[in-house]
């Protein structure tokens, strides 16, 4: 087997910690941490009971992210706090583990009422189908994992220089397709997450190990990961064409369903891909997937295996910006980790199967599974769950509360999609009706029936809770949306889907990258924009404007809608457009989107 400790490279004179390109005096200062963590313990328990501070050592913020929670503070409070000289109001957001974006109704209802009384009232559905809860006081974190836990979920890997959740499109009408490939992606991830008991004993009570005692060599190993983890985050995802729902091209390593009718039989190999980049660092940047060969269905978990191993041991550990797996691929080459790959499972891949996309988007609406149940795909803007009164961008919807009613009678399950939408799905006849009424009386069938850009768009978080935030996203994005619509139907464009997506700083956690138009807050209310990536996912785009407003970001939108309005071919994408008629260059790879 590939990756074990026997097997995992250190045969071939390759130190786990690092590659042998670096010392070990220029590791990064986290290597070390993570290496004297005690396996991810740290002082956390010590600082969960010191109740002068809300927050907790610099240390522990970076551990705690392996269990799955970040420390923030209440951006908006930042200054006011600074001036009364009180602490930042720290807080802290805490995501949960769910592989492919699936939750049973019981499991809503619970997470619904920990939002509602352990954190800011709303739930957040991420770009990676999951949920996080924002502003969890110190306080409240113990009693809101162990809450999560009632309903047998976790947090443990959610973040951290691990494998993070593992994505899947949720598609019920796929019906047998998604029923073979829900359980390869679930077995994926539950192979990847940390064995470290520590999250068990600091939240979950569990026994301590070895709690004060120096480690003992080998206890409580990680078989897989070891003391020092991956040099960064790690991401899959599994997707079924012609959906390219879960940009499977951005992903560390993706999987590209190929069925014979109702028959999975494995997947085309993706790897490398990834968004981040650092504004004004052009040795950083946003890179596709290589789509590497074919591998039957059942040697999945092998491959992701063997993957993570590689990038385990070659992987940056000196510059954190340039370690996610993307760059190792650009450092030693695809060839050879193509061959390294194939050396660690011990048999080659077969040549890559044909596959064609179509779009990256949810299908919202009611949609029909073979089986007679039925589905209600719905647009959570920005995947805020809340209650909303009526505002100058968005229709007043009771969407908390109009889904808590549905969990109370759903049959069926719910889905996240990795849009930030939310699939009621496998509603069964009898349950029909009610559900229509229910999502009816809460304005959620009116929230859905929105513009097609506005339901094309995602935006990141951003203020007040990110603390890498630079402009505003969440709060901001549908204001900029309805003056974008309101463009786009003077020009007779009010129907047409444009993908769009902003993203709060540089990092791209809503993928804009691959958007049609994407932005990135550089300062408040100011942004660069990108223009040119793929309708489904396929292409990045090309830095188009740099750290401009709304007025420059709407004169420039409306003269390019106008000559799309009149110049574009029949059914050609926006983003097709600006390239063929020379807005912005083609970008092929990775390294060209800087130049
Ligand atoms: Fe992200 C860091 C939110 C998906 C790239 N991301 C963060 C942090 C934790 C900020 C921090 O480190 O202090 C943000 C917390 C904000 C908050 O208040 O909640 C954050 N990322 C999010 C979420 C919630 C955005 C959303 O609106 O849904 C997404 C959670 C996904 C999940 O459930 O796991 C989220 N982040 C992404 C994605 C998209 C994806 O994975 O498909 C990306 C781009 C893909 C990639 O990783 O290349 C992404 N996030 C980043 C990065 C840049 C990583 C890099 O390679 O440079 C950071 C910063 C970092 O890691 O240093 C980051
Ligand atoms: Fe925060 Fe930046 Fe990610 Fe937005 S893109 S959530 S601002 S890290």
């Amino acid at each position: 087997m590939s990756g074990s400790q026997e097997d995992d490279g250190s045969q071939n004179g390759v130190d786990r910690s690092t590659d042998r390109s670096q010392p070990v005096e220029t590791l990064h200062p986290n290597e070390r941490l993570k290496a004297e963590s005690r396996q991810l313990r740290g002082t956390v328990l010590d600082g969960l009971a010191d109740r002068i501070t809300n927050a907790v050592s610099d240390d522990d913020t970076q551990l705690i992210k392996f269990h799955g929670i970040y420390q923030q503070d209440d951006r908006d409070l930042r200054e006011e706090r600074r001036r009364k000289k009180l602490e930042p109001a720290y807080q802290f957001m805490i995501r949960v583990r769910l592989p492919g974006g699936v939750c049973r109704p019981d499991q809503w209802l619970q997470l619904d009422e920990l939002a509602r009384t352990r954190a800011n009232r709303t739930l957040r559905l991420t770009t990676r189908q999951t949920f996080q809860f924002h502003g969890v006081l110190k306080g409240n974190l113990k009693a809101t994992i162990q809450g999560i836990h009632d309903t047998l979920l976790d947090t443990l890997g959610a973040c951290g220089d691990v494998n993070r959740g593992v994505m899947a499109t949720p598609l019920p009408e796929l019906g047998p397709i998604h029923e073979q490939l829900f359980p390869v992606a679930k077995a994926v991830s539950d192979h990847l997450i940390p064995r470290s008991r520590a999250y068990h004993e600091i939240w979950l009570e569990g026994e301590p190990l070895y709690r004060g005692a120096k480690q003992e060599e080998g206890a409580d190993d990680e078989p897989l990961y070891g003391r020092t983890y991956l040099p960064r985050k790690f991401k899959i995802g599994f997707a079924v064409p012609p959906v390219n729902d879960v940009d499977v091209f951005t992903q560390d390593l993706g999987f590209i369903a190929i069925a014979d009718g109702d028959d999975l039989l494995g997947f085309n190999v993706v790897v490398g891909g990834g968004m981040g980049r650092t504004d004004n660092e052009p040795e950083t940047y946003p890179r596709l997937g290589d789509v590497i060969g074919f591998c039957p269905a059942d040697r999945a978990r092998e491959v992701a295996e063997a993957v993570v191993t590689i990038q385990r041991d070659y992987g940056n550990r000196v510059d954190r910006k340039l370690a996610r797996m993307k760059y190792t691929i650009d450092r030693i080459g695809l060839g050879w980790f193509v061959g390294e790959l194939e050396r660690r499972l011990g048999w080659k891949l077969q040549e890559s199967r044909p596959y064609s996309f179509e779009t990256s988007q949810d299908a919202f609406g009611w949609s029909t599974n073979r089986d007679g149940t039925v589905n209600y795909t719905l647009f959570v803007e920005n995947g805020r769950v809340k209650d909303q009164a009526d505002g100058a961008h968005s229709l007043s919807h009771r969407t908390m509360t109009g889904i808590r009613e549905i969990a109370r009678i759903h049959k069926g399950d719910f889905r996240i999609t990795p849009n930030q939408n939310l699939i009621v799905a496998r509603i069964p006849p009898e349950e029909e009706e009610t559900v229509h009424a229910l999502l009816e009386e809460h304005g959620i069938l009116a929230a859905t029936e929105r513009t097609q850009v506005r339901r094309h768009s995602m935006a990141c978080v951003g203020f007040p809770t990110c603390g890498l935030s630079m402009a505003e996203s969440e709060r901001y994005f549908p204001d900029l949306m309805t003056k974008v619509e309101g463009l786009m139907a003077e020009l007779g464009l009010g129907d047409v889907p444009v993908v769009m997506r902003m993203s709060g700083c540089n990092n791209g956690c809503s993928r804009p990258y691959v958007a049609e138009i994407g932005f990135s807050g550089r300062a408040p209310g100011k942004y660069n924009v990108y223009l040119g990536g793929g309708f489904h996912g396929q292409r990045l785009n090309k830095p188009f404007l740099e750290n401009v407003g709304e007025d420059v970001i709407l004169e420039h939108l409306g003269t390019l809608f106008r000559s799309y309005a009149e110049g574009r071919e029949e059914g050609e994408r926006f983003g097709d457009f600006v390239i063929r008629t020379g807005v912005v260059p083609e970008v092929r790879e990775g390294r060209e989107f800087n130049e």
